[in-house]
């Protein structure tokens, strides 16, 4: 399905990483990647997962460094020569600012939850769009938590509100080109990210019985989805917000 389609993918932290998932189903039906790893710490983790895949490429990047962003699109470029397919799996925010309430949220947290969580996704958007000559696909992760308010997800939600906002206007912009942008909305699955949302293991076990597959959603389950709307199963799909949830988000009570 995606044979000679070349993949770049933002935040791979570990093998439980979203990122990685979505990177194994891509490279199952046979893409070639890049992998951008944030911080040194990072680097040996990334460059052991990458190496189990043909062909891959690490690159260093931390977007909140644009001489990063746009080293890394120049590795890239020199190495594949273009681009199909991004995907951006990348949020932060500081620990004190994932417990409490939003309302003491300080200046300094949400510059860095959004700069990090939401503006990356423009940055990386305007820097892939050149490579991605033949049209393209960009898929980003948001959560629920966007829309409605999920205790201690606080300065994340209004990111994530951001990030899917983002998302629409990216795909106006860039559907001109044949690029889509689109956003899957992920069900909490146990990450080393979620593991700084305070309450993650009642949150896990809460949406697990109320959803209506009686489940929560596996990390293969959202790579799998990343896949279909990297490839051209989905060329008619943009803008959208995607809910990889077993249903949860329908429910009202
Ligand atoms: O329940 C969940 N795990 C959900 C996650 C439900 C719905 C959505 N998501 C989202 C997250 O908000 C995030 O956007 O999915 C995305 C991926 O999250 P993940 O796979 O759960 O978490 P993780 O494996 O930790 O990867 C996120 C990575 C960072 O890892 P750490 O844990 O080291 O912060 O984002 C990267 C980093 O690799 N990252 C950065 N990359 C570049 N520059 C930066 C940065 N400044 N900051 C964080």
């Amino acid at each position: 399905m995606l044979k000679n389609k070349i993949g770049m993918i933002f935040g791979v932290a570990n093998k439980r990483s979203i990122a990685w998932a979505c990177a194994s189903a891509c490279s199952e039906h046979g893409a070639k990647m890049a992998f951008t790893y944030q911080g040194e710490r990072l680097k040996e983790n990334v460059e052991k997962l990458a190496g189990e895949l043909p062909d891959s490429l690490v690159v260093p990047c931390d977007v909140t460094n644009q001489a990063d962003v746009d080293a890394a699109f120049e590795a890239v470029a020199k190495k594949f020569g273009k681009l199909d397919f991004v995907i951006h799996s990348i949020a932060f925010a500081p620990k004190e600012a994932l417990e409490g309430e939003f309302v003491t949220t300080t200046r300094e947290a949400f510059r860095t939850a959004l700069e990090i969580s939401a503006f990356s996704l423009t940055q990386v958007a305007l820097t892939a769009s050149p490579l991605m000559a033949e049209g393209g696909s960009i898929v980003t992760m948001s959560y629920y938590g966007a829309e409605k308010v999920v205790p201690s997800y606080n300065v994340m939600g209004v990111a994530k509100a951001a990030l899917e906002s983002s998302v629409r206007y990216l795909a106006a912009d860039l559907g001109k080109y044949n690029i889509r942008v689109n956003a899957i909305s992920a069900g909490p699955i146990n990450t080393l990210s979620a593991r700084g949302v305070k309450n993650m293991g009642s949150l896990l076990g809460y949406v697990g019985e109320k959803a209506p597959l009686k489940r929560n959603v596996t990390v293969q389950e959202v790579g799998n989805t990343a896949l279909f709307l990297v490839s051209d199963l989905s060329t008619g799909i943009t803008g959208e917000t995607i809910y990889v949830d077993c249903g949860y988000n329908i429910m009202g009570i």
